[in-house]
């Protein structure tokens, strides 16, 4: 795609340029609301933008038909707002311990409550605040419910990089982190592109089991378990074994150093495991009726698969514990 020519903001005027006093008490704000750090990069007009539209091209979208609409927006953050000026982005800790649902693997994002919600309260209190000081600005608070490649933003503010596994991992606080995201028209302190720190190490792609990280940090998500126990509907044809996870994936984070290293504890109790999943048996689940599935999952990420696709999920992973055959990856019996 050709680099369109992004066009100076017509309102970067006094009445937009934040002051640093101000700046330094919205991130004082921002920690007090449980994230772990704010940040923001100048708005541009996405470099290297060739990755992205390679990615939709290749197909690795598989369903996710949503994302290649949006591809012009999310290149160029001047189509979502005409005069926007930075992006910034806040970043928080979930639950970085295995969970398990029903004595099954669960990403870790999912252990608790919705972070989509969660964490868009919690950034509209941060833009009242910001609206108040400025009331002249325009701000879009989005956690990953908008045209906005987080990751991509995140590294351009220093918050860390987009490692091998499309991961964007903190030197300090490792890669098991939520990203919220803001688009405005305020000129606010910016940070610096922060460098790669994956050098030779490769044991994401070695790790993943079903080979879906087709080259440094490029997913295809028709291979990826996350996006076939999520995203993907109806039932699976020819699908691998899903390495017994039943909602999500956290095998290529599991087996990173800094993942492994600096990754602390959730500061947010809403996304703490809660123990009615560890209680439930496969055969709880896979008897569920509606009205239990409602008030198991309410307001959990689950939710999303809705009672027909974790019932798919589980009965996948039984059906291939059945049938395992053994796991080149580990040369073991494969667990599901
Ligand atoms: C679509 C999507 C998915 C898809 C596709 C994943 C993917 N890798 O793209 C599926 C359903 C598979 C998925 C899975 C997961 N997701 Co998701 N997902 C998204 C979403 C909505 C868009 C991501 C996207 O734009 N992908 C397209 C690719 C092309 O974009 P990109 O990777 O950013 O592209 C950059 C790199 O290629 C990089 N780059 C350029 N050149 C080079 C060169 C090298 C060498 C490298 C390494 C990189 C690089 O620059 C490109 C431009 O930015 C974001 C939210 C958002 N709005 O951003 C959440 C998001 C990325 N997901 C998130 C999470 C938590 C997950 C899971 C961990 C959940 C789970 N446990 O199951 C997994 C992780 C899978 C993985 N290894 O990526 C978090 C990630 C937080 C973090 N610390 O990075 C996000 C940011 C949501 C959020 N707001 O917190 N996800
Ligand atoms: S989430 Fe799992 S399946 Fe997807 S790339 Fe990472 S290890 Fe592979
Ligand atoms: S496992 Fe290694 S290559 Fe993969 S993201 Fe972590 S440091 Fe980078």
């Amino acid at each position: 795609m050709r680099q369109p020519a992004v066009p100076t903001p017509p309102g970067s005027t006094a009445e937009l340029a934040v002051r640093g006093d101000h700046w330094r008490a919205w991130q004082r704000q921002a920690r007090e609301l449980d994230f772990l750090e704010m940040a923001a990069a100048p708005v541009h007009f996405v470099k290297r933008a060739k990755r992205v539209t390679d990615w939709v091209e290749a197909g690795y979208t598989a369903d996710m038909h949503w994302y290649a609409r949006s591809l012009e927006k999310r290149l160029n953050p001047r189509l979502i707002m005409e005069d926007a000026a930075s992006i910034i982005i806040l970043t928080t800790p979930y639950h970085p311990e295995p969970v398990y649902l029903a004595g099954k693997k669960l990403a870790r994002y999912a252990a608790g409550d919705d972070y989509h919600d969660v964490l868009l309260k919690k950034l509209r209190e941060l833009v009242a605040r910001m609206t108040a000081d400025y009331p002249a600005a325009n701000i879009r608070p989005y956690v990953d419910t908008g045209p906005v490649l987080e990751r991509y933003w995140a590294q351009e503010a220093g918050l860390g990089w987009i490692g091998k596994n499309g991961c964007l991992i903190s030197r300090h606080h490792g890669s098991y982190l939520f990203l919220a995201s803001m688009v405005t028209n305020l000129v606010v302190p910016t940070g610096r592109r922060h460098t790669d720190f994956c050098g030779s190490c490769r044991a994401c792609i070695d790790a993943c089991p079903t080979d879906a990280i087709v080259g440094e940090g490029m997913v295809d998500s028709r291979k990826c378990i996350s996006y076939l126990n999520i995203e993907h509907r109806g039932p699976f044809e020819d699908a691998p074994g899903f390495d017994d996870w039943i909602f999500g994936c956290d095998i290529c984070q599991e087996v990173c150093p800094w993942a492994r290293k600096f990754s602390g504890p959730s500061l947010i109790e809403a996304f703490l495991p809660r123990p009615t999943y560890e209680e439930l048996t496969p055969e709880d689940l896979a008897e569920m009726e509606q009205e239990r599935f409602s008030a198991t999952f309410r307001r959990s990420p689950v939710k999303r698969t809705k009672m027909a696709g974790i019932k798919r999920n589980l009965a996948h992973l039984e059906h291939h514990r059945q049938t395992a055959e053994p796991d080149p990856k580990s040369g073991t019996q494969s667990r599901d």
